[in-house]
């Protein structure tokens, strides 16, 4: 109750941030995207991990002005690379949104209306979501229709860890699938744990999707997930979330 309390007034107290961590093209290195991610800096006891956070986000319903802040601080800082460094800026900003703002049915109009403010084209955004968030209601599915017929790209975040995995594919609009990590970790495993990898990426160039392996960690994997078909990768062997700053640090030294 407390944190939930103390939650309420970390945005109006601007405690909230977001770290971006690149998405990389394997073939070539480039980061071709980034991922926001959520950060609270708590007055007194530091870094809240998102983990804590935003299950009370979500509880309290506090997730959706919060999610919205999080999409139009991602968009504006998307489309000031866009602006800054032109092609060299990372192509696509991907954004998880929740369960419980998916059941907003006001929600597409939340994105139109941050993508027009911000001015980021919306081939320049993916929305990141939870199998899981779509499985239990229809009324998400259209939702999701909804921000797809806006020219946004839709990620399925933890793919394969959920429900309704493969169902999912012909009822929603996906045009990315987000490895989890607990496959990826298998690409250096057994024969039977790398199958796994392997069919997903034979699903998503069948489907024509975009695959991004999560949690890559080591060069092993990311020469693996390579030689699999992979092309997209995001992990802590290439760089752990960062700082926008940090950012254009690496798109300077790309250039
Ligand atoms: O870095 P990591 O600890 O950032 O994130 C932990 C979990 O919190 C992940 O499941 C991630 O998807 C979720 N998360 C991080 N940032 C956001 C956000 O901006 N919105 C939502 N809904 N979830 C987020
Ligand atoms: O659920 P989602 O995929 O949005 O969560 C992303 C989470 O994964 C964040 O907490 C992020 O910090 C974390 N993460 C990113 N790369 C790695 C990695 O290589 N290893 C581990 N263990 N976590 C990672
Ligand atoms: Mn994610
Ligand atoms: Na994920």
């Amino acid at each position: 109750a407390q944190l939930a309390a103390e939650l309420s007034h970390a945005l109006e107290r601007d405690e909230l941030h977001l770290m971006y961590q690149p998405v990389v093209d394997l073939p070539t290195g480039r980061i071709v995207g980034v991922e926001a991610l959520v950060r609270w800096e708590h007055p007194r006891d530091g870094m809240v991990p998102p983990l804590h956070f935003i299950p009370v986000a979500e509880r309290t319903g506090l997730i959706v002005p919060m999610g919205t802040w999080i999409l139009r601080t991602a968009c504006r800082q998307a489309a000031e690379w866009q602006e800054r460094y032109g092609d060299a800026a990372p192509d696509r900003m991907s954004v998880n949104v929740s369960a419980r703002q998916l059941l907003e049915p006001t929600f597409p109009q939340t994105v139109a209306a941050v993508l027009a403010e911000t001015g980021l084209d919306p081939s320049h955004l993916t929305v990141e979501i939870t199998e899981t968030a779509v499985f239990g209601g229809g009324r998400a599915v259209e939702t999701v229709a909804a921000i797809h017929a806006l020219g946004v790209s839709i990620a399925l975040d933890d793919f394969g860890t959920g429900h309704s995995s493969l169902g999912l594919l012909r009822t929603c609009p996906v045009d990315v699938l987000k490895v989890d990590k607990s496959f990826v970790d298998g690409v250096t495993g057994t024969v039977e744990q790398e199958a796994i990898a392997t069919s997903i990426i034979e699903i998503a160039q069948a489907l024509g999707l975009r695959a991004i392996a999560e949690g890559v960690e080591t060069g092993a994997q990311a020469e693996r997930l390579h030689t699999l078909g992979y092309r997209l990768a995001q992990g802590f062997h290439f760089a752990k979330p960062l700082r926008s700053t940090e950012i254009e640090n690496l798109i300077t030294l790309a250039e």
